[in-house]
């Protein structure tokens, strides 16, 4: 992977950085993405197990599905992009990490302060009361378990097609990509809006917008460059020019 001159000089200036990710960079952790060939939507219809109708229509059926995910993120490790993450955090005075994933592994790994978009799966809380549900009620249910104040069903706590984000996590969103002047896309189709309308938001905003996915996106053509390959790698990659240079301009 050949870095070029302009990005070395975007990575060793930018003083403000805003990172979207969505589910490419958990997928070396073992986490399925929702697109693609081995994509979760290649084998469940989103139609019957991301919305609240569906919900509302199967509720047992929605929480297996949730219990069986929730499963698969408590048993894998943040990978090396996650972590080249936090040390990114670690150099940039003024950071924001903004996920569109649900798997908690940003936090395990370390970042602070990440802004979840869609909300995160280890959490889960009351439809009618909103209360969160303790874990243990969540761990001993297979079939979807009742709010122990109201008896309304409890739900995970995660953002479904149709259901608005929560407001100030995308306040924050939309405030950092319009200040940053580095936006780095990572591991994201860039189908799923709001959250695809950010890169554009930070690119009016005069930013430099690069995006790392195994492959091209919906997005590439409006980026500023696209680098491709396992986020797991080239996020490393982009630490350590970016520590090279900082280190440079103080020697
Ligand atoms: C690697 C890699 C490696 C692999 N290294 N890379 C028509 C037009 C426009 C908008 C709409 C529309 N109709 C409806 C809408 C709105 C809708 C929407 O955007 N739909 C589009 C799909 C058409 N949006 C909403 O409904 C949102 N709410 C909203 O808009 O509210 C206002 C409103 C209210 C009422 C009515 C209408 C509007 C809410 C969106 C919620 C999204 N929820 C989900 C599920 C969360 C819960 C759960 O986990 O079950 O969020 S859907 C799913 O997609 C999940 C993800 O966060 C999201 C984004 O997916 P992501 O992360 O990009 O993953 P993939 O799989 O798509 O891509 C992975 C990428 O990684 C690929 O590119 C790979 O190449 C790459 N990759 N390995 C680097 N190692
Ligand atoms: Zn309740």
């Amino acid at each position: 992977m050949t870095i070029s001159k302009n990005l070395r000089d975007r990575l060793s200036d930018a003083e403000s950085v805003c990172v979207l990710t969505g589910a490419g960079i958990s997928a070396e952790s073992g986490v399925p993405t929702f697109r693609g060939e081995q994509g979760l939507w290649k084998k469940f219809r989103p139609e019957e197990l991301a919305n609240v109708d569906a919900f509302m229509r199967n509720p047992d059926l929605v929480w297996e599905w949730y219990s069986y995910r929730r499963k698969v993120v408590s048993e894998v490790q943040p990978n090396p992009g996650h972590f080249a993450i936090v040390e990114m955090q670690n150099l940039i005075r003024d950071f924001t990490l903004v996920t569109q994933n649900v798997d908690n592994l940003h936090s395990r790994a370390g970042s602070r302060g990440v802004v979840e978009l869609h909300g995160n799966i280890t959490r889960n809380y009351c439809i009618r009361c909103r209360r969160p549900a303790s874990e243990e009620l969540v761990q001993k249910s297979d079939k979807v378990p009742v709010c122990s104040h109201c008896g309304g069903f409890i739900r995970p706590d995660v953002v479904w097609f149709g259901e608005l984000l929560p407001p100030r996590a995308y306040e924050e969103a939309e405030d950092a990509a319009g200040r940053c002047d580095l936006f780095l896309c990572v591991g994201t189709s860039g189908v799923v809006y709001p959250a695809a309308s950010l890169p554009q938001m930070a690119k009016e905003h005069g930013a430099f917008v690069l995006e790392i996915n195994a492959e091209y996106t919906d997005l590439s053509p409006r980026v500023s460059e696209t680098l491709i390959g396992k986020a797991g790698e080239i996020l490393p990659l982009l630490v350590r020019v970016m520590k090279e240079e900082r280190h440079h301009e103080q020697t």
